[in-house]
């Protein structure tokens, strides 16, 4: 025999056809509570979506440390032949939750780790830099590449107006424009923790460390034409691509490494290395393997496991911290605020939230919440009952020196801090001829579709110093297409997403 549906209180209910009515073609009566119940649980399905990073996917897995670390770190997730179960999720940036996944954009990387010591998330994306170095900025950038107030469209004026006035976005661009903006697939592209973020060993050392994912599906990506063909054929695609390969048993896999800066380095380095618009060259701090992730686990339940995911730099562990990045430091209030009104007060309590290792915590009541201790345990603490007590020897935590007037102001400067200087690098010396080609191809598209030419002229000049060549290309292509620049390159036009 079938089960009876029930309400969500567990009784039987007569009918999920009709509702209850005065004869078959009469009035409904109110008293249909089960109508009622019906109707009323559908219209709050949904949550709010990720106010950026909305649109994603992702799978469990578990992570192998192969290599020895724990001369940098006493972290138990990255001690010898330790092997952690994880979460990972990936994502587009400025896109809602029903857009296409392969419109150009950022990708987030999120990755939490379920380990003996707590949770521990490394939330990045596939470009080891951003776009801005002060979450001051971070609303302006984001209501830029989003939609205009009024006729709810993208808009080009609005981003490049935002990049080119600021030009600290300028390798973050330089990534987006390039390749990197249109992986093939999520399994197929890096992973970075982007942020520079301190590591404490069992003596107390403190180390400055960039974590680097690197893909063992190699590097793949596709070209603007494909990607705006498959926007429109099947916007799920990097979803559909992953879920597939792994109900295949074809398992994508990342191996971690780290870069590691000795803690006093950080003080006389030739640029700010907490600045997050600036990677570390390999040549001065190498890169050193930790271990591989594999993903190996479809979820059974989207919402309850990937949409309720919520991943948060704020999450560390015994051996690891953040770092005097005022980008994380911004993120670190951010993202629990950000889940406490998307999720819930509660949100840590959900299955696919909660850690493996105890909860001994004095915090009580709040909406959703179902975890509570025994009514003999304290609620407040100190107390003379035996509650838990906090331990800033087992907490791990790092720290480091601080000093100066509390003041608005860009950090001291280091020799090299400059805003142009390693996008014109990327540019000149990791693209090769082809990608170039493409390069100009995508920001001719992009800064075409610009109207103001006050705004056109400073994208212009923005690229010019990214690369004088590249900015005199950008120029004779757009004069030689006129008004209808925008409209003729890949990109026409389009603005593109981003993060
Ligand atoms: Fe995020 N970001 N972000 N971001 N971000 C969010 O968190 C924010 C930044 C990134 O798979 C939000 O729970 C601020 C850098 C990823 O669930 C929000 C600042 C990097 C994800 C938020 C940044 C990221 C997010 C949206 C500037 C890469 C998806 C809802 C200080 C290193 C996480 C939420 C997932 C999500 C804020 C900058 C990556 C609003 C304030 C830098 C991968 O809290």
């Amino acid at each position: 025999m079938t089960e009876p549906t029930t309400t969500q209180t567990g009784t039987p209910v007569s009918s999920d056809a009709h509702s209850l009515t005065n004869g078959p073609d009469g009035v409904t009566a109110l008293h249909d509570r089960y109508l009622v119940e019906k109707l009323a649980q559908f219209n709050r399905e949904r949550i709010p979506e990720r106010i950026v990073h909305a649109k994603g996917g992702g799978a469990f897995g578990t992570f192998t440390v192969t290599d020895d670390v724990s001369r940098f770190t006493k972290a138990a997730v990255f001690q010898p032949g330790a092997v952690t179960d994880t979460l990972q999720r990936f994502s587009s940036v400025a896109g809602e939750q029903g857009s296409p996944d392969t419109w150009r954009d950022v990708r987030g990387f999120s990755m939490k780790f379920y380990t003996t010591e707590g949770n521990y998330d490394i939330v990045g994306n596939n470009t080891p830099v951003f776009f801005i170095r002060d979450g001051m900025k971070f609303p302006d950038f984001i209501h830029s590449q989003k939609r205009l107030p009024g006729s709810g469209l993208r808009d080009a004026d609005m981003q490049w107006d935002f990049w080119s006035l600021s030009p600290e976005s300028a390798h973050q661009v330089t990534y987006l424009m390039g390749d990197r903006g249109l992986p093939r697939s999520w399994r197929e592209m890096p992973g970075y923790g982007s942020h520079t973020y301190q590591w404490i060993n069992a003596e107390g050392e403190r180390f400055w460390v960039k974590y680097h994912f690197t893909s063992n599906q190699g590097n793949v990506e596709m070209e603007g034409a494909e990607a705006e063909l498959i926007a429109g054929a099947d916007a799920d695609y990097y979803r559909r691509d992953l879920y597939e390969a792994i109900e295949a048993g074809n398992f994508p896999s990342w191996d971690l490494y780290v870069q590691v800066m000795p803690y006093e380095e950080a003080k006389t380095y030739r640029f700010n290395p907490f600045d997050l618009t600036k990677v570390w060259p390999h040549a001065d701090y190498p890169r050193i393997k930790v271990g591989t992730h594999t993903l190996n686990r479809n979820p059974e339940n989207f919402f309850a496991q990937i949409e309720q995911a919520a991943f948060s730099p704020a999450n560390t562990v015994p051996g690891i911290d953040i770092s005097p990045d005022k980008m994380l430091m911004a993120r670190v209030f951010s993202y629990p605020d950000a889940q406490r009104y998307r999720v819930g007060t509660n949100y840590n309590e959900l299955p696919v939230n909660a850690p493996i290792s105890k909860v001994s915590s004095y915090t009580q009541d709040g909406q959703g919440r179902h975890g509570f201790s025994a009514p003999s345990a304290p609620v407040y603490a100190p107390n003379s009952f035996g509650g838990p007590v906090a331990d800033a020897e087992a907490s791990g935590a790092g720290t480091w020196e601080s000093d100066g007037e509390l003041v608005r102001a860009a950090a001291t400067l280091h020799a090299e801090d400059d805003d142009f200087g390693q996008a014109g690098t990327l540019y000149r010396e990791v693209y090769d001829a082809e990608a170039k080609k493409r390069f100009l191809q995508t920001i001719t598209g992009g800064v075409g579709g610009v109207t103001r030419a006050d705004i056109r002229e400073r994208a212009i000049q923005y690229w010019t110093n990214v690369d004088a060549e590249l900015g005199a290309a950008l120029r004779a292509n757009l004069e030689s297409t006129g008004e209808q620049a925008g409209t003729t390159a890949n990109e026409a036009a389009e603005p593109v997403g981003v993060v």
